[in-house]
C-alpha cells in the first residue's frame, strides 16, 4: 500500500489534498500509518485551538417527523419510536439546566414536524425567540430542510447555527437513505443559510453502504459549501425501520473520518458525539482530532437522543461533570464561555452574510418576522449580546 506520509506533510504545509489523496487517508487500515493520521490530526487541532474543547447541549424537542429516512428511529409511522413534543416551558427549563451545567451552545433539534414548520415555520421562530431571551447560550437549530425566507428570519433572531446533514454526497445512496427527499433542495438550504449569515454544520452518516471514494467526494463538496462545523456519525440500527437488521458497523471509520476532516479542515469545529458510543467512545474521538463534545443531555426531562435514543441520558452520563475528567485526562480542557464566543465572532467575520442575498427572500421574511416581533414588543436581536 502507498505511504501516506507525503499526504500528511502536504496537509501540514496548508496545501489542499486532492480527491485521491483524501480517499487514501479514508482507506488506511489500522496500524502505524493510521496512528500517524491520528497524531497529525491532533497536532493540527492543537495548532488551531490549543487545548480547548467546546461543549454542546442537545434538546430533541419534537420527535414527530413527516419524513421516512430509512436509517432513522423517528421516521414517520414507526410505532417503535418514542414520540413526544415538549412544551415551550419544558424546553426553556432544559435550556436553562444546560446553561447552568456549563455548555457553550444549545442545539434545538426536531423531526420535520409540521406543527413547527407550517406557515413559514412561525412556531419554530417563536420558540427560538423565547430560547434566545431565556438563556445566555449560543443557539444551533437542526429542524430539517427550511425555506430561504425562514432561514433569514432565524438569522435575524440571533441564532448562530443551522445544522443539516447531507449524510452522503453520493446521490444514488442519498435517494435510498432519504426516501423521496430532494438532494439539491437539502443542499440548497445550507447555501441559503450561509447567505443569510448563519454558520452551517454539515455531516456524513457512515456504515450505510458508503465507500472511501464517497468520503473523498464529500470532502471536496464540503470545501465549496464552506461549513463551519463538520461531523461524521456511525449508523446505529433502529428497531422498526427498514435498516433494523443492517449489521452495526464498528466506529473505526468514524475515527478515520474525524481525523481526515481535521486534516482537510484544520480550523473547523469537529464533533465527538456522545450519541454513537456514549462517554465510552469519547476518548477515541478526541484522540482522532475532534474538538467539540456534542449531545450533552440533562437527565430527568425524558429527552431522547438520535442514534442512541436512551444511552446514558437518564443515568446522567451526558453531563459536564462526566465528560470533563475524560477531556482533562487527555491534556485538553473545557474552554471558557468567552473562548467559544471569541471563536464564533472570528468565524462570522470569515463567512459574512452574502450581500447578494436575494431581496425577494428578505422582503417576505422580514415582514413576517417584524409582525411577530412587534406583537412581542421586541426589536432586531441579531446583534444582541449577553
Ligand atoms: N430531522 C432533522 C434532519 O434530519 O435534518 C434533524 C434531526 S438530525 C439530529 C438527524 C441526524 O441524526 C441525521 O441527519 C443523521 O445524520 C443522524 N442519525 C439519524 N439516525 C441515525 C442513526 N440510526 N444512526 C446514526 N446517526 C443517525
Ligand atoms: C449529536 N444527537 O450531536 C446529536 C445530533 C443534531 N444537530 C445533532 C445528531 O450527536
Ligand atoms: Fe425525520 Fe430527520 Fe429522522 Fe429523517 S433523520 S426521519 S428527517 S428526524
Amino acid at each position: 500500500m502507498k505511504t501516506i506520509e507525503p499526504i500528511l506533510e502536504k496537509a501540514c504545509c496548508g496545501q489542499s489534498l486532492d480527491e485521491v489523496e483524501v480517499a487514501s487517508l479514508l482507506a488506511t487500515p489500522p496500524g502505524k500509518q493510521l496512528d500517524s493520521i491520528f497524531a497529525t490530526a491532533r497536532a493540527l487541532r492543537e495548532r488551531a485551538f490549543g487545548e480547548e474543547v467546546f461543549l454542546y447541549g442537545f434538546i430533541y424537542l419534537s420527535t414527530y417527523c413527516r419524513n421516512h429516512c430509512c436509517f432513522c428511529l423517528y421516521r414517520e409511522g414507526n410505532s417503535a419510536s418514542p414520540r413526544y413534543r415538549k412544551s415551550i416551558k419544558v424546553i426553556l427549563d432544559v435550556a436553562r439546566a444546560l446553561a447552568d451545567d456549563g455548555v457553550h451552545l444549545v442545539d434545538l433539534t426536531m423531526g420535520e414536524d409540521p406543527y413547527y414548520l407550517k406557515k413559514g415555520g412561525e412556531r419554530l421562530l417563536e420558540l427560538l425567540y423565547e430560547v434566545r431571551q431565556a438563556v445566555p447560550l449560543s443557539v444551533m437549530v437542526s429542524p430539517g430542510v427550511l425555506e430561504a425566507g425562514t432561514l433569514a428570519e432565524i438569522a435575524r433572531l440571533g441564532v448562530d447555527w443551522y445544522a443539516c446533514y447531507q449524510e452522503t454526497f453520493n446521490q444514488s445512496l442519498f435517494t435510498r437513505l432519504r426516501i423521496e427527499q430532494d438532494f439539491g433542495r437539502r443542499l440548497g438550504a445550507k447555501v441559503h443559510a450561509r447567505q443569510a449569515g448563519l454558520l452551517v454544520e454539515e455531516g456524513l452518516l457512515l456504515g450505510v453502504g458508503d465507500s472511501p471514494a464517497d468520503g473523498a467526494l464529500a470532502v471536496k463538496a464540503m470545501e465549496s459549501l464552506c461549513p463551519s462545523q463538520v461531523r461524521a456519525m456511525t449508523f446505529r440500527p433502529q428497531r422498526g425501520t427498514p435498516m433494523a437488521d443492517w449489521p452495526a458497523p464498528d466506529s473505526l471509520n468514524e475515527l478515520r473520518t474525524i481525523a481526515t476532516f481535521r486534516i482537510c479542515f484544520p480550523d473547523r469545529l469537529i464533533p465527538a458525539s456522545l450519541d454513537v458510543d456514549g462517554v465510552e467512545g469519547l476518548e477515541a474521538r478526541l484522540n482522532a482530532g475532534a474538538n467539540v463534545v456534542t449531545s450533552m443531555i440533562p437527565p430527568r426531562y425524558g429527552l431522547a437522543g438520535v442514534s442512541r435514543s436512551q444511552l446514558g441520558i437518564e443515568d446522567g452520563l451526558r453531563t459536564v461533570s462526566i465528560v470533563t475528567p475524560v477531556i482533562e485526562r487527555l491534556g485538553l480542557r473545557v474552554a471558557p464561555v468567552s473562548g467559544y464566543q471569541h471563536w464564533l465572532e472570528k468565524e462570522k467575520r470569515l463567512v459574512p452574510a452574502s450581500e447578494t442575498y436575494p431581496e425577494y427572500h428578505r422582503t417576505g421574511a422580514q415582514a413576517r418576522l417584524s409582525r411577530m416581533l412587534k406583537r412581542r414588543g421586541y426589536r432586531d436581536a441579531r446583534h444582541q449580546k449577553y
